[in-house]
């Protein structure tokens, strides 16, 4: 990697940025672009902490591997002035009642296995097209702003992505935990880029921006005064609908019981007393989202929005391959199908042990 020492701060104002994200996001794919300004102190810093401390993070070893490092990225970057926060959706939203496994509904075991993998899983792998899509924005800036050094990533670099969205006006975080734009919901992904723009006219440090940079839907009819905190009010339709309680208005989320982690990160048997609870669900869990208003919402007025990126459709070659071939499904056929899916995360044995407990879960259901 080349050295990153020596970089130097490149200054340029807010609204020259708007202009050119304006003319190279449409074409690149991106939905929202906003910035936040470093060093900047985390709001939520110390429930990070406590959250770290408490074991909430399921194992996941590497989420607390430093935790100060992804609380404050200038600790091994200090010459970084801000960061970039890109998303763009995988879903126009969760229509009210949504009877897909992965959402929570019913499906007898012969229905179409997709329905039961979370809408984020059934096409292509985001991590390549969502930085196929912020490299093109970066290299388009590169051209007009000289001296630009950004290095992007989505999900695999050291960074509380959902708390620099929300700082830079992407949204807000809902008690699901997920950052939810008003129009298009939270079925989207974030991506960061650090970067030596210095930028004006952003909002003091820590302090949430009320509107994105770009966005291709304004967040509301008349943009709030004050940036909201937290759009939930006394809902607590997430919380009551997790199948395992794994959410929680205080401690937030327990990886421990998240049929998210189950499904995709565990390498073992999902746990033994509590492996009923995963119902239907194959791969991942959109039950705390598809349950949310803010998407309900965005599901009725998907047609006044972008279409969604077409490589997140579900994959024409999945109709090869019905439940019973994934309980036993061979290293092989598993390549075949589901490399440069996210699905290839959870490796054949993975996929072999979900098959079948979903199998099993609907049949005593049935007697
Ligand atoms: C590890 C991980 C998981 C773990 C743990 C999830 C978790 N909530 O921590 C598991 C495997 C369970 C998981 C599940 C899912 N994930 Co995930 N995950 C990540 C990853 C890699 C790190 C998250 C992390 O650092 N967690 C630690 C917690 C404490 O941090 P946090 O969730 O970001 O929370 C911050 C804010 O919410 C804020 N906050 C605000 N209020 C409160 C209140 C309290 C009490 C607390 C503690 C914090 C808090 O503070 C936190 C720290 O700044 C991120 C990518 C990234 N690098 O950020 C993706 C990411 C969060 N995941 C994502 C997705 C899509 C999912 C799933 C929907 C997938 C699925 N359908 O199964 C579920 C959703 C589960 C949920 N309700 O959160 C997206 C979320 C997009 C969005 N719109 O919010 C991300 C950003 C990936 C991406 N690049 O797009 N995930
Ligand atoms: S993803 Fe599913 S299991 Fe995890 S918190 Fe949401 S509803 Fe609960
Ligand atoms: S379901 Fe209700 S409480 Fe949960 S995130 Fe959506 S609005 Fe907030």
């Amino acid at each position: 990697m080349k050295s990153r020492d020596g970089i130097q701060p490149v200054s340029v104002s807010a609204n020259h940025l708007k202009d050119w994200l304006a003319e190279l996001c449409p074409a690149a794919g991106i939905e929202i672009v906003g910035a936040v300004k470093l060093p900047c102190p985390l709001p939520h810093g110390e429930q990070w902490m406590k959250w770290v401390k408490d074991g909430r993070h399921g194992g996941l070893e590497y989420l607390i591997r430093e935790p100060e490092n992804r609380a404050n990225p200038n600790l091994k970057n200090p010459w970084a002035q801000s960061i970039l926060v890109m998303a763009h959706r995988y879903t126009a939203g969760w229509p009210a009642g949504d009877e897909d496994p992965s959402a929570g509904g019913d499906l007898p075991l012969d229905g179409p296995w997709t329905q039961r993998v979370s809408r984020y899983a059934r096409g292509r792998d985001y991590h390549d097209v969502l930085l196929k899509s912020m490299r093109q924005v970066i290299v388009g800036l590169k051209e007009k702003i000289p001296g630009l050094e950004a290095f992007p990533s989505t999900d695999t670099g050291p960074y509380l992505e959902r708390e620099y969205a929300w700082l830079g006006g992407l949204g807000f975080l809902g008690h699901n935990q997920c950052l939810i734009h008003e129009k298009m919901g939270s079925g989207m992904f974030l991506g960061v880029a650090l970067t030596n723009l210095s930028l004006d006219d952003l909002p003091t440090a820590g302090l949430p921006a009320a509107d994105a940079l770009y966005t291709a839907a304004e967040r509301r009819l008349h943009p709030p005064a004050i940036a909201p905190v937290n759009l939930c009010g006394s809902c607590t339709r997430c919380l009551d609908a997790c199948p395992t309680g794994a959410l929680d208005l205080i401690k937030g989320l327990d990886a421990n019981l998240c049929l998210s982690s189950w499904t995709i990160e565990w390498r073992g048997a999902a746990p033994e007393e509590s492996s009923h609870l995963q119902g239907g669900l194959l791969f991942g869990c959109d039950i705390c989202q598809a349950v949310c208003p803010w998407n309900n919402r965005a599901a009725d007025r998907a047609d006044s929005l972008p279409a969604v990126n077409e490589a997140y459709g579900t994959l024409d070659h999945y109709g090869d391959l019905t439940l019973a071939d994934l309980e036993k499904i061979s290293p092989e056929d598993f390549r075949l199908h589901f490399k440069k899916t996210p699905i290839w995360r959870c490796h054949p044995e993975g996929m072999q042990r979900n098959a079948r407990l979903v199998r099993q879960n609907l049949e005593e259901d049935e007697q």
